[in-house]
Order: structure tokens, then C-alpha cells, then sequence
């Protein structure tokens, strides 16, 4: 249950972190599966070829079960609001990351898109249309060697004042990353590690970034967003955490 200090710590930070969120036994389950599809063996590290594999979506029992814990459906009306979010299908996307000297090609500074536009482009807007959270679902333990997710913490406070003009169309998500990346420059940095099991639950506008794996175990980590049912209401009596933050980002500092 997060009390009502983790939900300040969302305000400001931008994440919250759920220790044990998912239990080990359907970590294992959902492991195991993750291993069969990457093709490789747990056992034998010369299988272990590429820095990063990505794997899709997974709806098979384990997976739904595990973003469906009780814990983490109280957490969602907590910072989204009763009534204000999907059921998760599953679980996905998957990077797996390999312990390599190749670097991974995929670890530069970014928010998630959350919709699509007309012509199929990534967009963002300031009612977040289409993500209610980012998640990291951790299926390993992850240390500091082990690529653990890099988080800019404060920044999605940034993000707003980038996208108040856009209106519910927002903006094409990339020219976005172009503004906010350097705009996030001087926020702390910190590093999603945890154990198998954990759950992060991030703000929608969280700029993140992968990282080289310099450890010795691949780091399993899927990245589902929340869905919402609608989009953000920033003009309420009783704004939800999620809402509260944009609020404050657009606050003139
Ligand atoms: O692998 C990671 O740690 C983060 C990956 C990521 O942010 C992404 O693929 O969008």
C-alpha cells in the first residue's frame, strides 16, 4: 500500500519504488518464459551474442497475474484514480539486456511516446492521452552493473511548460525528446536497481534512459505503460498525483 508519503515522493520525484511487488514464484514463471524467447541459454553465457534483445508483449497467465498483483491495482487508484485505468493484458515491451562489450545502440535520454497520431507517429500531450503511467517491471535482480534503467528525478517537471500550447493534439514525440533531453540536463541522476520483483511506477513524462550491462546475469526488465480510460482533467477541484505534478510543472518557477 503506498502511503501518503511515496505519494508525495511521485509528485516531486517523478517514481515511486515498489519493493516485492510481484512474487517470486510468478517472477520465475514469467522468467522462463523470457529466457525461452530470447533464444538463448541461462547456462552457456557464449549463446549470449547481442547487448540487447527486445522482446514484445506478454499475455500469458504469469504475465497477467503479475501486473495484475493487488498491491500494484491499489497503487494505480492511488496516483491515477478509481475507475481511471486499464487491467493490464500483460506485460511488454521486454529489452533484455546482455552483459557486452558491444555498446547497446538504444541507450539515449527519452520520455515515452503515448499515442498515436494520424499518421502513425509517437506523440505526447498535456493530458497524456493514451499513458497513465510508465512501469518497470523488474524479472531479475538488477544491480548497478546490471543496466538498470537511468532516471532523471524531477523531470517530468520540466515536461509541461514543452507541451501547454499543444493543447490534446500534443506534439510528434521526437522534436519533444529534442527539447526536454537537454532542458533535464541538470537533474540528479539515479538508477532503477532492485530486485526481482520490484515495480517502479513512473509519471508518464519521466525522461529515462537504458545503459551498457557491465555486469554478469542479463538484466530482465519489462516497460508496460498504464492505460488510462480518458485523459488527465487539469482543471479539477481534486487533481490526481499524476495531474498534481503537471499542475506544478507548468507553475511559473
Ligand atoms: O532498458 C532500459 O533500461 C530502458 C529502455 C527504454 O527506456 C526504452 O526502450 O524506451
Amino acid at each position: 500500500m503506498l502511503t501518503d508519503d511515496d505519494v508525495e515522493t511521485f509528485v516531486r520525484d517523478g517514481f515511486v519504488h515498489l519493493p516485492g511487488a510481484v512474487p517470486a514464484d510468478l517472477v520465475d514463471a514469467c522468467r522462463a518464459e523470457l529466457w525461452h524467447a530470447t533464444g538463448c541459454d541461462p547456462d552457456d553465457p557464449a549463446t549470449w551474442t547481442e547487448p540487447v534483445v527486445r522482446l514484445g508483449g506478454f499475455a500469458t497467465p504469469p504475465f497477467r497475474a503479475a501486473a495484475n498483483m493487488p498491491v500494484l491495482h491499489a497503487a494505480f487508484d492511488r496516483l491515477v484514480g478509481p475507475g481511471r485505468w486499464v487491467a493490464p493484458g500483460g506485460i511488454g515491451t521486454f529489452p533484455v539486456r546482455f552483459p557486452s562489450a558491444q555498446p547497446p545502440g538504444d541507450d539515449g535520454w527519452h520520455l515515452e511516446g503515448s499515442f498515436a497520431g494520424d499518421a502513425g507517429e509517437p506523440r505526447v500531450s498535456i493530458d497524456s492521452r493514451g499513458r497513465a503511467l510508465l512501469m518497470l517491471f523488474l524479472f531479475s535482480d538488477v544491480g548497478p552493473d546490471d543496466a538498470p534503467t537511468r532516471v532523471r528525478v524531477g523531470s517530468h517537471l520540466d515536461v509541461p511548460p514543452f507541451l501547454a500550447d499543444a493543447g490534446t493534439a500534443g506534439r510528434p514525440w521526437f522534436p519533444l525528446c529534442g527539447d526536454v533531453v537537454p532542458a533535464t540536463e541538470g537533474r540528479p541522476e539515479v538508477t532503477a536497481t532492485g530486485a526481482a520483483g520490484d515495480v517502479f511506477l513512473c509519471h508518464p513524462f519521466l525522461v529515462h534512459a537504458a545503459q551498457p550491462h557491465h555486469g554478469t546475469v542479463p538484466r530482465f526488465m519489462g516497460q508496460p505503460p498504464l492505460l488510462p480510460t480518458g485523459t488527465l482533467d487539469l482543471s479539477g477541484t481534486d487533481p490526481t498525483p499524476i495531474e498534481r505534478a503537471i499542475l506544478l510543472g507548468l507553475q511559473p518557477s
